[in-house]
Order: structure tokens, then sequence, then C-alpha cells
């Protein structure tokens, strides 16, 4: 035993030789562990880090929710990762090294999100995640817009007893009409007043075929017409209306009054003043009526402010 104890101390030196002293047998743990030093705050923060859906600072989406997931890193340990939307909203993703959020609810516009990692200590790291929201375009409207002229007919024809001609309809489409507009083959046009329900007045004729073309839009500039043939055939036919003078100081002259109807059945009275005449010339083109219409003429007496009543009325149909 002596001897043996001799070898072992001749190769460990005075560290052995005083673990036996003290009674102790040696370890391998005794020689190699280096000193520790005290505990020291830990100051270090921690880094975080976003891989999904993105590795830049910015991104855009279509979608009202988001996935993401990075990884965080710490001198000792990650011991949270929590995420904040300036838009509104927070919570905790799963996991801290590897960590990832699910479903996270996005604002239409820009939403900064900021993803922090703690540590222990309380340090935490931040990054964040600027994205922006942009709303889906619509589908193109490529519905044509409806609109048919009801007056004064709805069938391709009218022919007109006047010069002008007025005429209303309807109109639809899908998302709105937003103009109803009219043009005739002979040279004018416009636009109508109303949108679903339109009407245009005093639409010009020339002689002849006028076709007017009135036409629907809508916002995405499709567009739908409806048209009419308007006939207007005016004459140049005179008539010399002659009446008897009235024995009357306070008559200092009469009026015309003629209609394409009846006068009192609502038709339109044309007057013409004539002075101190006892008769006048009229012909279609001042009437602005169609050969086969039946014209109405009547004289009053004027002065000192007032009017007669009616003379009995005359009619001619006009060839
Ligand atoms: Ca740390
Ligand atoms: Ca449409």
């Amino acid at each position: 035993m002596a001897a043996k104890e001799l070898t072992v101390t001749k190769l460990l030196p005075a560290l052995l030789a005083a673990a036996l002293l003290a009674g102790c047998a040696p370890t391998e743990n005794a020689l190699t562990t280096p000193p520790v030093d005290p505990p020291s705050a830990d100051t270090t923060a921690p880094v975080v880090n976003v891989s999904t859906p993105t590795s830049a600072s910015t991104y855009s989406t279509s979608s009202s929710t988001l996935d993401l997931a990075g990884s965080a890193s710490d001198n000792v340990g990650v011991t949270s990762v929590t995420w904040a939307n300036d838009r509104g909203g927070s919570g905790s993703a799963s996991g801290t090294g590897s960590w990832s959020i699910s479903s996270l609810t996005l604002m239409n516009g820009s939403n900064a999100i900021t993803i922090t990692a703690q540590d222990m200590a309380g340090n935490s790291g931040a990054t964040t995640l600027t994205v922006t929201v942009t709303s889906a375009p619509p589908p193109a409207d490529t519905i044509v817009p409806t609109i048919s002229i009801n007056a004064p007919t709805s069938g391709p024809a009218f022919t007109s007893p006047s010069s002008t001609v007025n005429l209303s309809g309807a109109a639809s489409d899908n998302t709105g009409v937003t103009q109803v507009t009219w043009a005739s083959d002979r040279g004018v046009s416009g636009a109508a007043t109303g949108s679903t329900g339109w009407s245009i007045a005093s639409i010009a004729l020339q002689s002849g075929n006028n076709v007017i073309t009135v036409t629907a839009h809508d916002a995405a500039g499709n567009m739908a017409g409806d048209s009419l043939t308007v006939t207007y055939n005016p004459s140049t036919t005179s008539y010399r209306i002659q009446w008897d003078a009235v024995a009357d100081a306070r008559v200092s002259g009469y009026r015309l009054h003629y209609s394409v109807g009846p006068f009192g059945s609502g038709a339109v009275a044309n007057i013409i003043d004539v002075g101190n005449a006892t008769f006048t010339d009229v012909n279609r083109t001042i009437l602005g009526v169609n050969a086969g219409t039946t014209v109405y003429f009547g004289v009053t007496a004027v002065g000192s402010g007032m009017e007669s009543a009616l003379s009995d009325p005359i009619s001619s149909v006009i060839n």
C-alpha cells in the first residue's frame, strides 16, 4: 500500500497530496471546472426577426388576416414574444426562439405590427413590419344599360305635327345610369334631363326624317341606345284669313289665333298680333304641321288692355 501511494504522489503533486491529507478522494471535476465568477446583470437585449410572410420591413396584401413567423435569440434566453398592431390588437406569439402568430387581424390601409422579444432580465428587442391592406379592385362592370323611348311612342316611328318633338322614356343599369344623351342625325344633340326616368324637350326637327338616338351611359362607360325616326313634312301652302272690322272705338287691333286641335281642347294655341288689319297670311311653315292635319283659326279684337271673345272658329285640312 505504501508503495502505491508513493507512485500517485509522484505523478500528481501538491493538489493531490493536499486532497489525500484532507481524507478526500480526488475526482476529474475537481481538476477541470474553471472558477465560477459571481453572477452579473444581463443587459443584452434579445434580437427578433420576421421571416414569414417576408423578411423585408413592408408587405402588401388584400387579405384581412395575416400569419406571421420568425425567430428570436438572446444571450441568456428569450422568455416571451408578443405582438401589437398600431391599428388595434395585440397578443402573444406561439413559441419564443421560433415563434408564430396565426390570423392576425388587419385593418384597411397601413398596419404597423411590432414584434417584441423579452428576456428574463426584462430586456426587450423589437422589429416592426408594416403591412398595407389593399382592397381588391371590384370586378369590372360589363353589363350594358337598357333604355327605351316611351313617348311620343314606344314604336320605331312617329310623324310630328310640329317642328319640334319632346321625348321621354326609361333607362336602367346594374350599377346605375350616369347619363342619358341624345343626338339627331340632322345635326343636333344634347343631354337629357334625368336618368332612369329621362326627358328631352323641344328637339328641333328638319324637314323629312329625323333619326333621334338616345343613349344611356353607366359609370364603366357601357352604353346602350334606342332610336326613333321622327318625320316632319311641313308644307309652304299659304292661307289668307280675313275678317270684318269691328265698329267699336276702343278696338285698336286684332289677333289671329290658330291651333292644330279645336280651341279649348288643350291644343296649343298660337297667336299672331296683326295690328289694325283685317287679314293675315299664315302658311304651314309657320304652323309647323303636316299635311292632313286640321288647323283651326279664330280672331279676337283687342284694345284698351282688353281682348274680346274668340270669333267663331274656322278650320281647314292642310293638304
Ligand atoms: Ca439578454
Ligand atoms: Ca352596367
